[in-house]
């Protein structure tokens, strides 16, 4: 499993441009999002770290590797700037 951090990736139209990057990378790929805590988990065997990241990239996300020991921290701050989505996180 490939974690990144994703702290751009803020509501619901984030999340689909995400996982749809990383489909086309591996129609297979298995995409779990956190969104309050900003989390981008993948699931497939076919990739690599790097192809992931670089992927989310392109979709215009900053992402960061977390490697699976490292805990991650709890989202900081607000929530969805968004304003055309209703924020998965609002709740
Ligand atoms: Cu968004």
């Amino acid at each position: 499993m490939l974690t990144f951090q994703v702290d751009d990736m803020t509501c619901g139209h984030c999340v689909r441009a995400i996982k749809d990057a990383v489909r086309a990378l591996d129609a297979d790929a298995v995409v779990d999002v956190d969104l309050p805590r900003h989390l981008v988990r993948v699931h497939a065997s076919r990739l690599d770290a790097p192809r992931v990241h670089q992927a989310l990239e392109q979709a215009g996300y900053s992402p960061v590797h977390v490697a699976a020991s490292e805990t991650v921290p709890a989202a900081v701050g607000g929530c969805c700037a968004c304003a055309s989505v209703r924020c998965a996180c609002a709740d």
